[in-house]
């Protein structure tokens, strides 16, 4: 854990009691600071107070009169699309608003780093699709090269919950949108943007909102480096912004899309083959056609922001390069759950929005598609023109019907995902893939998206095991 610092003897309010929230209010504790809490949820202050917290009800705006600050959870919108009362309240009374990010870039430098060799570093990997799988990789790449790495935030670990940082080692944090928004400090030594498509619209009113949430990572102290997926305009822009000419190698530029040319660092990938450039000169090349657990120019978009990471922090090629073979992948994204009479199954059920389902449509042939859930804001157009390799699409959700009628391809509308794979792998001949790739949220059907990706591996087992996927 690391100990909140500059609240010893104060009171801290803090909001939500989930991962968040309950790592917060244990590091406030540690920190000598006296943690005051709430959740709109019951069972949740039952869970807090059996940890020994006060839980005390936050709505009232009298309650903030003697508090230093207000830390607020993720999932709980402060501003879009409504202001919260408790956030109102707090601002009202002149109180700040922070969040744990905040707190861990004020908390997690220690006097005692003056006696290491190698100071500890932070690398924060934001953008709309492919953080948890950049930020994975990086945390891989490190610990196969043998550094201590811990990997936390929006990929499910509260980060004031990591231990202290040690001689030489690294923290790997994905950050969401909601977290670069709140927090009041953001100090990374590097920082990644993989890239930006529309998502959590509703909670930043529209994507001018949402890219400068995200921007908020580069511009709050600014790191050290910082690795930019240029392949849409905002990120060519941020990485405009940044740099103080073409040949400033504070900023590595990243692209799937284009050789990168240029007198600064770039990395890019291109037919499958990973290529860096410094100061004009190639440094390095790696085939990363092979991977196994990389498929799709997505996921080579990834390797190059994981690559320059790593080579930021003074990583070698070379051992860059054997790590990336041996990353395992992370469950639900583009995920091969099973190869069985030349069919693969590919589990994709992260793909909640309409560009990485469209990066999954293009990163497979042959393809019987089991989407469909909670639509997303925006349309499906953007589907329809990936979707040259799909086969059939198997419609799910409560809306399936309406879903399907948006797509251009051959559609049949299954609702459940018991139906949808069935009619897949009855269906599926040899070389074609079933995946999973919903383009659109899970809540209709399911809790989230891991429920709804582990219903689709169990039906999928469950009918190969009884023979039905024999042809
Ligand atoms: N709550 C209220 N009032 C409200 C809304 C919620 O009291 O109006 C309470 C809930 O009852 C609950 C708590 O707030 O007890 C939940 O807070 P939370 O939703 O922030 O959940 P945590 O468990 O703290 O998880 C958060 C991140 N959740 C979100 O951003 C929604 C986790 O990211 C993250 O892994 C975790 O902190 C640790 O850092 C999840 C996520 O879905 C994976 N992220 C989004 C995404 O990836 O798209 C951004
Ligand atoms: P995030 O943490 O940003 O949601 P993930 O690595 O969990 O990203 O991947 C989420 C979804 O996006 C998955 O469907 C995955 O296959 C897809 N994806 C992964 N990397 C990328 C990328 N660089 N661009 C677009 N889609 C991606």
């Amino acid at each position: 854990m690391i100990p909140v610092k500059g609240f010893s003897g104060q009171k801290v309010a803090v909001l939500g009691l989930g991962r968040s929230g309950l790592a917060t209010a244990r590091a406030l504790r540690a920190g000598r600071a006296t943690p005051v809490c709430w959740d709109d949820n019951p069972a949740a202050r039952e869970t807090a107070e059996t940890e020994g917290f006060d839980c005390v009800d936050l709505r009232h705006q009298s309650e903030f009169d003697d508090v230093a600050t207000l830390v607020v959870s993720p999932g709980i919108p402060h501003l879009y699309p409504e202001p919260n009362p408790i956030i109102a309240a707090a601002l009202e009374t002149g109180v700040p608003v922070d969040n744990d990010i905040g707190l861990f870039f004020r908390s997690f430098a220690d006097q005692d780093w003056s006696k290491f060799e190698t100071p500890p570093r932070v690398i924060a990997v934001t953008g709309s699709n492919g953080k948890s799988t950049t930020a994975a990789l990086i945390h891989h790449v490190l610990t196969e090269a043998g550094r201590q790495s811990q990997l936390a935030g929006n990929i499910g670990r509260g980060v004031l919950d990591i231990d202290p940082g040690g001689d030489g080692s690294v923290v790997v944090l994905e950050l969401s949108s909601y977290q670069t928004e709140l927090a009041r400090a953001l100090t990374p030594d590097i920082a990644v943007f993989t890239n930006l498509s529309p998502d959590h619209l509703d909670r930043h009113a529209g994507m001018g909102g949402y890219f400068a949430a995200k921007r908020r990572l580069f511009a709050e102290g600014g790191p050290d480096r910082a690795i930019v997926g240029v392949d849409e305009i905002e990120g060519s822009f941020l990485a405009g912004q940044l740099a103080e000419g073409r040949s400033d190698d504070r900023v590595i530029r990243v692209s799937v899309e284009r050789k990168l040319t240029g007198p600064g660092w770039q990395v890019f990938a291109r037919k499958g083959f990973l290529s860096e450039y410094r100061k004009g000169r190639q440094t390095a090349s790696i085939d990363l056609r092979g991977i196994k657990g990389l498929p799709g120019a997505h996921n080579h978009q990834n390797a190059c922001s994981a690559y320059a990471a790593c080579r930021a922090l003074g990583l070698a090629p070379k051992a860059i390069e054997a790590a990336l073979h041996s990353y395992p992948g992370l469950p639900h994204r583009s995920q091969i759950i099973a190869e069985t009479n030349g069919v693969t199954y590919v589990n994709d059920s992260k793909a909640t929005n309409i560009d990485s389902a469209a990066k999954a449509l293009r990163a497979f042939k042959k393809i019987r598609w089991i989407c469909g859930g909670l639509e997303k804001e925006g349309g499906l157009a953007a589907l329809n023109e990936a979707s040259d390799q799909v086969i059939k699409a198997y419609v799910i959700g409560r809306e399936a019907a309406n879903f399907a009628m948006q797509l251009d391809v051959d559609t049949t509308v299954c609702t459940t995902m018991e139906r949808a794979v069935e009619q897949a792998i009855e269906d599926a001949q040899p070389n074609e893939t079933v995946l999973l790739a919903p383009a659109a949220a899970s809540f209709d059907q399911y809790d989230n998206f891991e429920q709804r990706g582990d219903d689709f591996v169990s039906e999928v087992k469950r009918r190969l095991s009884s023979g039905n996927g024999c042809k």
